[in-house]
């Protein structure tokens, strides 16, 4: 049966390296699927994505910031989430709603209500079946993203806007114990690999 994956965490997380050893995991198994990203996973979404991550004089305000999160999110899943999963694939997100409630809730502090609504309407009852979150500390993730170079508008947040949002992911994840699978990416690249090894061998089944 298809299944819908989303993966989560903060900066630097690894999440690259995780979807490689999803993607390589899934292709073993002879699993069809599509791997795919938020914002982004269609021609017009990734070209709001370019304009949601890219530096501009303009401040980007956080409602604008939210609707093109959504606006991306609803092409998404129109045009490639859910033709996807009607045809039995597995979808494996880089991201996806939760993300919006992290960043633009915790983060910029807009009103959870708002975000609520934008859900109701545009992901309805689209929910991932699994939700892998990649956590550790920000200082560590953000250290890793400085070292592989440019930052995008994002990254250049404050420390405690990261903290806001990794504490939302916990809350999330300790909230929805049945969906949520936690890896500490504190750990060695090679230990993260194996633990998400173990965690695709108990979902894929
Ligand atoms: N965003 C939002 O605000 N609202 C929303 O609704 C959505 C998204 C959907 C773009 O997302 C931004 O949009 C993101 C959230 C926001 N915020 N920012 N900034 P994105 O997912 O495309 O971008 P990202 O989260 O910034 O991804 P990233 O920085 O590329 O992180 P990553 O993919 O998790 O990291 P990585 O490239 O795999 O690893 C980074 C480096 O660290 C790399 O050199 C690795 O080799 C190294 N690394 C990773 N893990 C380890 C370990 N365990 N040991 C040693 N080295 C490691």
């Amino acid at each position: 049966m298809a299944k819908f994956i989303t993966i989560e965490g903060g900066e630097g997380a690894g999440k690259s390296t995780v979807l490689r050893t999803i993607q390589n995991y899934l292709q073993k198994k002879k699993i069809e699927h599509i791997i795919t990203r938020e914002p982004g996973g269609t021609v017009l979404a990734e070209k709001i994505r370019s304009l949601l991550l890219e530096q501009s004089d303009e401040v980007l305000l956080p409602e604008s910031e939210l609707l093109l999160f959504f606006a991306s999110r609803h092409q998404h899943i129109q045009h490639k989430i859910k033709p996807a999963l009607e045809k039995s694939l597995w979808v494996v997100s880089d991201r996806f709603v939760d993300a919006s409630f992290a960043y633009q809730g915790a983060g910029r502090g807009l009103d959870d209500k708002r975000i609520q609504y934008l859900k109701e309407w545009l992901v309805g009852d689209l929910r991932p079946d699994h939700t892998l979150l990649l956590d550790a500390p920000p200082a560590i993730g953000l250290d890793r993203v400085k070292a592989r170079g440019n930052l995008d508008r994002i990254e250049v947040e404050q420390i405690d806007f990261f903290n806001r949002v990794r504490h939302y992911y916990l809350e999330l994840a300790d909230k929805e114990p049945t969906r949520f699978h936690i890896i500490d990416t504190r750990l060695s690249l090679e230990n993260v690999e194996e633990n998400v090894q173990v965690w695709l061998r108990r979902i894929a089944v």
